[in-house]
């Protein structure tokens, strides 16, 4: 019999969303043995929460995310605020035996995440953080991929996470919507925001960083506080170069800017292996470049395929073979897998732990680009 699972959002802006969108989709593609129910969302500012309550269909409104947390008809509280108040709400909700997602980075830092894993663990709950790209089909036939052996040995990985929208010194920091430029409500600028996107897929494709050596940029040194009007020296790395060390031996290069003009959400990756190698561009996120070098000489050369059969990763829950699915579905993909690992017991990853450990590698990138120093991670 279906169960269903009632949902506490907390928060209102743009993965809210995304999130919202999720879990309302969910069930009517995917058979997990739960359906959610959008039942309640917090936000201080309770104008906002009642519009996108009434737009996603939530049945209630909280001022006050305690009082979400204190709700027996809520099950899982989804945390959609900036990065500075994660810990504190999913320590709380943990407390109160409610499962957990997480929008990404789990926290501003590793020390600030590290009580959030001992407190779902302790509780022994549920808990998940949204790194949504993973979740996309072509991406995942690559894990499935590698899992075969297509690859062999691997000896690169490359990303790129690159964006434009901060170059203006005029956009301010600090407030709605441009929070991820105050390094205190962000912890970091595009190293917690993009590049983090970029090394939990790493990390999941090709193993864990052993260590890492990194260059960091600020462009633009002050900007207005969006709540104050007053100047404010910048805090976070507007771009980050990084070289990396993965334990399996293989080198990794990875870059994120927000100063890239032109792109607006470029994210990119290759790895290369004896036998082959993978190329995946989220702006074509429905296709995957795979080079096999055990082809024939006259007939070697890189494919293009298109990942929209049934038999491709979730695709068979969505239409017919080679219609395209976008951006939103990855999100819709993360809450089947979770509700899946509700069932099964198996959880879904990332969990908490599994983001602990991009938390850490976004430490050192953090701690390399002032000193300029290599950081082993252990
Ligand atoms: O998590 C990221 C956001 O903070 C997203 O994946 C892309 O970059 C879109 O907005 C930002």
């Amino acid at each position: 019999m279906t169960k269903t699972l009632n949902v506490g959002m907390v928060g209102y802006g743009f993965m809210a969303r995304a999130h919202s969108n999720a879990w309302s989709k969910v069930s009517n593609f995917f058979d997990t043995g739960y359906r959610p129910v959008l039942k309640a969302v917090a936000a201080r500012n309770t104008g906002k929460a009642m519009e996108f309550a009434d737009r996603w269909g939530y049945e209630s409104v909280e001022s006050d995310w305690r009082r979400l947390i204190e709700r027996p008809d809520i099950d899982v509280i989804d945390i959609c605020t900036p990065n500075d108040s994660h810990a504190e709400i999913a320590i709380a909700a943990a407390a109160a035996g409610k499962m957990i997602t997480c929008e990404k980075p789990l926290a501003r830092t590793a020390a600030e995440g590290l009580p959030m894993v001992e407190a779902v663990e302790r509780a022994g709950v549920a808990n998940m953080v949204w790194y949504n790209y993973r979740r996309i089909p072509a991406v995942m036939l690559i894990k499935t991929m590698i899992e075969r052996g297509m690859l062999g040995r691997v000896y690169h990985y490359r990303a790129k996470f690159l964006q434009d929208w901060t170059i203006s010194p005029d956009v301010p920091q600090g407030g709605p919507g441009t929070w991820r430029l105050d390094v205190d409500a962000a912890g970091s600028g595009v190293t917690g925001d993009l590049l983090a996107h970029c090394l939990d897929t790493a990390i999941w494709l090709n193993g864990s960083i052993a260590s890492l050596t990194a260059m960091t940029e600020t462009f633009v040194k002050e900007r207005k506080d969006a709540l104050t009007g007053a100047t404010k020296k910048v805090g976070i790395d507007d771009a980050a170069a990084v070289l990396t060390r993965f334990e399996n031996g293989s080198l990794g290069t990875f870059e994120s800017t927000r100063y890239a003009r032109g792109h607006k959400a470029a994210y990119t990756l290759e790895i290369n292996g004896e036998k082959g190698s993978f190329a995946w561009d989220l702006h074509d996120l429905n296709r995957l470049s795979w080079f096999d070098h055990r082809t024939p000489g006259e007939l070697r050369g890189w494919s293009s395929i298109l990942v929209t059969d049934g038999d491709h990763p979730y695709l068979g829950k969505w239409w017919v073979p080679g219609l395209i699915i976008g951006y939103e579905h990855s999100f819709v993909h993360q809450v089947a897998d979770f509700l899946e690992g509700l069932a099964t017991g198996k959880p879904a990853a990332p969990t908490f732990r599994d983001a602990l450990e991009t938390a850490k590698v976004c430490d050192a990138i953090i701690a390399s680009g002032e000193t300029g120093q290599w950081v082993e991670l252990g």
